[in-house]
């Protein structure tokens, strides 16, 4: 072995998140214990997610719930421990006043009404992936409320608007498991180490590439895109894009995150809003989109300033790479003239 190289070997690990919130702390005034205390909230109750993830095919926890959610979308089994898990977390922390859950379809008031927070959650994304060893989610969204402490909190607390989020980030239960993380300087990634019971920095500052070469959309639903996409798609073809698609929004847009790229949820004629939901899909990911360097779009509009009308309100999304977003809206732009 080289000089030096046996040090590399057995360099420490580095910062963990819980050290990481800490020193982050001090770079906003407002936060003070309570919004690291409900980061951490969040941190603990992936873990026991990730955990139960882990051991789904050894267990009778995989598979249909035999309910549905408010969607009307087949519960599984993880679906409904991972909400548990979360809002039991969040609860108990004392920092929230109301959770936003796809799960539920009313605004959960957690009862601690002296919380300063709000938090919008999609406590497992993906979850259908579960059965055949696919990667999942969770994403999550903050907000400090508006109304006054003190008082039930109410859906006016919620419905902001995207450019309101103190942070955002998500959950990655991969080949390995991730917490991708922005409170609006930057975004940073961690990578928990499952026999330390940690989450470490492993990815500072990430930055999303300008431009790249991978698409991510479910291409069969091709005949009932509006034009502009499928013109879009058709430039893809043409620049030999990679098409990447798992299914899973985290997953998807984790891998173009790194690598560059752009994935979409377009409207269509089977569903004119679009699949994914504004307030715990499409906003924490365009939060961490923005601050990554990427951009964000419902077609024309920036996401972050849809203000959404009601709870589980959804939109098409365009989100990834600046440059190749731009060329979505630059079709969509077009589209009006070829009326
Ligand atoms: P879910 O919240 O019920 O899991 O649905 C959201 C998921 C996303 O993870 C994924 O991008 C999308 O649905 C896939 O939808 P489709 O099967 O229509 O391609
Ligand atoms: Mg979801």
């Amino acid at each position: 072995m080289k000089d030096g190289q046996f040090d590399q070997l057995i360099l420490p690990i580095g910062t963990t998140l819980d050290r990481f919130i800490n020193t982050q702390q001090s770079n906003f005034p407002f936060a003070k214990g309570e919004f690291s205390q409900l980061l951490r909230d969040i941190a603990i109750a992936s873990k026991i997610v990730n955990r139960e993830i882990n051991r789904a095919g050894l267990t009778n926890i995989s598979g249909s719930y035999g309910t549905q959610n408010g969607h009307g979308e087949d519960q599984q089994k993880l679906d409904v421990v991972a909400n548990v898990r979360f809002i039991r977390a969040l609860k108990n922390g004392g920092e929230v006043c109301a959770i936003a859950s796809e799960e539920d379809e009313e605004l959960i008031d957690t009862g601690n009404h002296n919380g300063k927070y709000v938090v919008a959650i999609d406590p497992l994304d993906g979850s259908s992936n579960i059965d055949v060893n696919v990667a999942v989610g969770t994403i999550f969204s903050i907000y400090r409320r508006v109304t006054p402490t003190g008082t039930p909190p109410t859906s006016e607390d919620i419905l902001q608007g995207g450019t309101k989020q103190v942070a955002a980030g998500y959950i990655l239960y991969g080949s390995s498991t991730m917490m991708v993380l922005t409170s609006g300087a930057g975004v940073d990634g961690f990578t928990y180490e499952p026999s330390l019971g940690e989450y470490y920095l492993s990815h500072p500052n990430m930055r999303m590439p300008k431009k790249g070469k991978i698409y991510s959309i479910n291409e069969s639903g091709f005949a009932q895109f509006p034009q502009a996409i499928k013109e879009y798609l058709r430039y893809c073809h043409e620049e030999n894009y990679s098409a990447r698609y798992i299914g899973s929004f985290v997953a998807d847009f984790h891998r173009n995150l790194l690598k560059g790229g752009i994935f979409m949820y377009p409207q269509s004629t089977k569903n004119p809003e679009g699949k994914l939901r504004l307030l715990y899909e499409c906003f924490p990911l365009a939060f961490i989109v923005e601050q990554a360097g990427g951009m964000a779009i419902d077609g024309e509009q920036r996401i972050l300033e849809v203000i959404p009308t009601k709870l589980h309100k959804r939109s098409p999304l365009h989100i990834g790479s600046a440059d190749m977003v731009k060329t979505v809206k630059k079709h969509f732009l077009l589209d009006h003239v070829r009326v």
